[in-house]
């Protein structure tokens, strides 16, 4: 398994901003904000990208959804809304290969991205 940041801030061997933690998951604000909001889900247990998902991984990729929307929830992102997206390989505009989901909120959002 490739050893990525993430790892390493799970591990806590790099700081980081973290808000919000389970056994599955761990949540850190983004270096890089692109809105007031920006948050990063990463499971403790990595997958590179989502690709490399299967079946087995379905609860993890629920639970790692799940506190995305818990943590909205619990910041009161969720009446205004937010966005919570996966980007995938070099198209997507993956650049961190330990799959995470971003979450952003804060401002009114545009669509389509760019
Ligand atoms: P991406 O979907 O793989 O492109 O997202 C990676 C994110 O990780 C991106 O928004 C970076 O700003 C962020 N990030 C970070 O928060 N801390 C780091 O040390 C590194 C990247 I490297």
């Amino acid at each position: 398994m490739g050893d990525t940041i993430f790892d390493k801030i799970i591990r806590r061997e790099i700081p980081a901003e973290i808000v919000y933690e389970t056994d599955d998951v761990l949540a850190f604000k983004d270096l890089n904000p692109q809105a007031p909001v920006h948050v990063l889900f990463v499971p403790k247990r990595a997958l590179p990208t989502l690709n490399d998902a299967t079946a087995a991984d379905a609860g993890l990729l629920g639970k790692l959804m799940l506190a995305a929307a818990d943590y909205a929830k619990r910041e009161g992102f969720d009446k205004d809304g937010y966005r919570a997206v996966v980007n995938c390989n070099e198209h997507g505009g993956q650049t961190v290969f330990h799959l995470h989901v971003h979450l952003l909120a804060g401002r009114r959002l545009t669509w389509p991205p760019g």
